[in-house]
């Protein structure tokens, strides 16, 4: 068996990481491939799965909001950081199932995960060599240009932040309409096309500074692969499967071995 690899479905709030990471295991067990799901969010209510792995088997966000009289933020911070504390225990958990992916659903809110020192170290305690962030962009704040700018940045931020292998999905995509998903797909192929689009959304005030975020993208990527997902279907997910395999085994199938 080869190393296992670890997905992080990370993405603004309700971006619809738990789906996914709900989805892509049950693709993966449909194709007789083996995965784990983690859920790393304390404050987790309602998974549309059950974890294998569950932070919330050490920590508690009621509690520590209980013990520490912190409202929910406040408390959402204590935890992220004291995940990092619990580290050792959920590898040896991950390490007890002996299977192919790891699949982890991040807390909510994405700074919690991305811009504190605690995401960072989880991921180079579990493996820092086989791990790939997911990174889900929400259609809800992807369908104007300027917005599908800002969702950009914030998944440039994240591979900047984590320093890691990164697939951008365009999670939700059955909630866009035929249109809207090829004006989206335009964007991510042409810098010039979004940068036309930002132009004609924006006053003239905005246009230097848009000018210059454009640029930043496109330093960054000249085509943005966008991998659309749905949870109907399980829409795209062999498609992520793909690149992801790509990325750590050169495209060679789980089920060649
Ligand atoms: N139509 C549609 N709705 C979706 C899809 N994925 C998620 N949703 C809905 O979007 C909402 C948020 O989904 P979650 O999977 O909980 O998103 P999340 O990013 O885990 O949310 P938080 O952890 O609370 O930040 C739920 O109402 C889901 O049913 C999808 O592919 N299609
Ligand atoms: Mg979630």
């Amino acid at each position: 068996m080869k190393e296992n690899i670890f997905v992080y479905f990370i993405g603004t709030a309700g971006s619809g990481k738990s789906t996914l990471t709900h989805v892509f295991k049950q693709w993966m067990n449909q194709c007789g491939n083996d995965a784990v799901t983690v859920n790393l969010d304390p404050g987790a209510e309602n998974l549309p799965y059950v974890p294998d792995i569950d932070i919330r088997d050490w920590i508690s966000l009621k509690e520590i909001m209980d013990s520490y009289e912190l409202g929910p933020n406040g408390a959402q911070i204590a935890c992220a950081d004291m995940i990092a504390l619990n580290t050792d225990d959920i590898k040896k958990s991950i390490e007890s199932f002996k299977t192919d992916y790891i699949l982890i659903d991040t807390p909510g809110q994405l700074e919690l995960f991305v811009f504190r020192e605690a995401g960072k170290f989880i991921v180079k305690f579990l493996n820092p060599n086989r791990s790939i962030v997911a990174y889900l962009l929400d259609p809800a704040l992807a369908k104007t240009a300027s917005g599908f700018v800002s969702q950009l940045l914030l998944s440039i931020n994240t591979s900047f932040r984590l320093d890691l292998p990164q697939v951008n999905i365009l999670s939700k995509a059955d909630i866009l309409s035929d249109e809207e998903l090829e004006i989206i797909k335009r964007w991510s192929n042409s810098p010039e096309a979004l940068e036309d689009s930002i132009n004609k959304e924006n006053a003239s005030v905005h246009r230097e500074m848009s000018e210059k975020i454009s640029n930043i993208i496109k330093e960054f990527q000249d085509e943005i692969k966008l991998y659309p997902t749905g949870k109907e279907n399980l829409q795209g997910v062999e498609d992520l499967y793909s690149a992801i395999q790509l990325i750590f085994e050169g495209g060679e199938d789980l089920l060649s071995d």
